[in-house]
């Protein structure tokens, strides 16, 4: 279901959407991972149980080839049965009070996965709300800064991909920061 649309200056479409990720039909679905790639509970979890092993399969080669991938860094697989490309697997910070740069890392990750998906060309990606989950990060805290990050790299890359940039809630609590956000 979608809750809000916005079609940016740049071009870009952004839009908030209450539902599973995992049911979402795009160029690359944003996980929301931890460093070693290891999936599972959360989006990872339901993201590897719908999409198959071959996603774990192929994040546990991507960890032994690169190490693990650092608070903010972005890794990319495929996508097994899901219908999507890729997933584009970021780390979040886990929230520990808010002083040791959080709120940065956050920006960080979702700014690091929108470069991604501009330098492999996807124009359609679906994100959910990283960090926010077992990871701890307040959904109030959490909500702007997916908002402010969006439109800021929309402002610097106009009419490039990714265009269409969804981002994908599952629960009523979390959805309504996002709403006032958006
Ligand atoms: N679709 C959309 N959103 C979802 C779904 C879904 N199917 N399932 C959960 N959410 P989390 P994190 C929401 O915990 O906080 C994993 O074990 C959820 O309500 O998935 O970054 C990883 O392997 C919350 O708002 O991610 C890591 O170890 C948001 O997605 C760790 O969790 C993010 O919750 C990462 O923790």
């Amino acid at each position: 279901r979608t809750v809000a649309e916005t079609i940016l200056p740049s071009g870009h479409r952004v839009v908030l959407v209450q539902g599973d990720l995992t049911e979402e039909e795009a160029d690359a679905l944003v996980n929301a991972a931890n460093s070693y790639l290891q999936h599972g509970g959360g989006v990872a979890g339901a993201l590897v149980r719908k999409g198959g092993p071959q996603i774990q399969a192929e994040s546990d080669e991507w960890v032994r080839r690169h190490g693990p991938v650092p608070t903010g860094g972005v890794a990319i697989t495929g996508a097994g049965r899901l219908r999507a490309r890729a997933i584009l697997h970021t780390v979040g910070p886990v929230w520990s009070g808010g002083t040791r740069g959080e709120e940065q890392q956050l920006a960080e990750a979702i700014r690091n996965t929108l470069e991604a998906a501009r330098a492999q060309g996807y124009e359609r990606i679906a994100m959910p709300a990283i960090s926010t989950g077992i990871f701890g990060f307040p959904k109030e805290r959490a909500a702007p800064i997916f908002w402010e990050t969006i439109a800021a790299f929309a402002a610097a890359h106009p009419g490039e991909p990714p265009r269409e940039i969804r981002v994908v809630i599952l629960d009523e609590a979390t959805l309504r920061p996002f709403e006032a956000a958006f």
